[in-house]
């Protein structure tokens, strides 16, 4: 196999683009651990007007986004609650526990992605010695690991509410949250409006780098900065990749409507692939799940005969895979990729 290889494991392979490259090389940098780094400042500023929120952090990833947002929320012994289908709960090492003291009670996520409002309600904890209590209630937007759906503004509002009236506040994996407005024809904003905190990532869809921002009231965020430093994550001369971020805010929020397209031509071709189960209709942003229902077929067994022809794609569960279109991931890219893929599954049940 000569031709480079088409990676769709995730948006997090994205490339920076040039222009990102010439602002981090130009970037003006201090040390912003002393708050001294005039373009993690301005990214920081950005975040926050963009996520209608009063101030931001600058955090190396969406994992240390999402921790410090749960050490500032919660206190040891408290309980948080979560899908089964989070990133918070599946895939973050169970920070929240392990450093945090604090207990999850999952939910499972309903097909469209929500936490159902009754079982949010009901996971609430009544005040009683008994009990922890519950401090902290978080959703995903889009919701990764239910098929990158976007959650609206119409439930996040109605969350919101429910989570007032138990006096609980709403946290909001927003990590692909630019993916979720751009779905929704709405604002990061406005599906951030009912959180008290979100986090977003710039180097997923937005193809920067390194980086991710947690926004919330200014208060919030003062202490979130004490967290960031607890676990580690205060950065020197973070401008080289604030740098990045902010070009990413500017010039890369608009194109992720070709990623959705793109998703959307990759999922009408998989469909067509006997022994892949994929709804053509389902891609809502960036993501495709399949389901491998050829006999004898793992999601492993399929992704490493797919790399063997040339296309990157990642084992989700045992018999479900993830493919992930992203920035450098052009439509005639998804053609070639289907080509090679074809193939694999008809010549080796022949
Ligand atoms: N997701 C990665 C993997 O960890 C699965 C991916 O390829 O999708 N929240 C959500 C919803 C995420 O999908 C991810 C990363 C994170 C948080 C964590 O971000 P990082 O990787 O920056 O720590």
């Amino acid at each position: 196999m000569t031709a480079l290889p088409i990676d769709l494991r995730s948006d997090t392979v994205t490339q920076p683009s040039p222009a990102m490259r010439t602002a981090m090389y130009q970037a003006e940098v201090g040390d912003d651990v002393f708050g001294d780094d005039p373009t993690v400042n301005r990214l920081e500023a950005r975040a926050a007007a963009l996520l209608g929120k009063e101030a931001a952090l600058f955090v190396p990833s969406g994992t240390m986004g999402n921790l410090c947002a749960i050490l500032t929320h919660c206190r040891r012994g408290d309980e948080l609650i979560a899908g089964t289908e989070s990133h918070i709960r599946h895939a973050e090492a169970g920070g929240a526990s392990v450093l945090g003291g604090v207990a999850m009670w999952a939910i499972p996520n309903a097909a469209d992605g929500t936490l159902p409002l009754d079982a949010v309600a009901a996971a609430i904890r009544p005040i009683d010695h008994h009990f922890p209590h519950t401090a902290l209630i978080c959703v995903e937007n889009t919701q990764n690991r239910c098929g990158g759906v976007p959650l609206s503004v119409e439930y996040m509002t109605a969350l919101g509410a429910l989570a007032r009236r138990h006096e609980v506040p709403v946290h909001l994996d927003g990590a692909r949250i630019f993916n979720a407005a751009v779905a929704g024809n709405t604002t990061a904003a406005a599906l951030a409006g009912p959180a008290a905190s979100v986090m977003f990532c710039l180097s997923k869809g937005l193809a920067a780098p390194v980086g991710s921002l947690l926004c919330g009231a200014q208060a919030f965020i003062d202490r979130a900065r004490f967290n960031r430093k607890l676990v580690g994550g205060g950065m020197r001369q973070a401008g080289i990749l604030a740098a990045a971020g902010l070009v990413a805010l500017n010039e890369m929020v608009d194109r992720l409507a070709e990623d959705h397209a793109n998703a959307g031509r990759l999922a009408r071709g998989l469909a067509q692939i006997p022994g892949l189960q994929v709804d053509p209709r389902v891609p809502h942003t960036n993501m495709v799940y399949a389901t491998v229902t050829a006999p004898g077929w793992t999601a492993d067994r399929l992704t490493a005969a797919y790399a063997a022809a040339g296309v990157l794609i990642g084992p989700s569960d045992p018999q479900v895979v993830r493919l992930v279109t992203h920035y450098g991931i052009t439509a005639p890219d998804i053609d070639t990729a289907l080509t090679r893929i074809a193939p694999v599954l008809a010549a080796l049940r022949a």
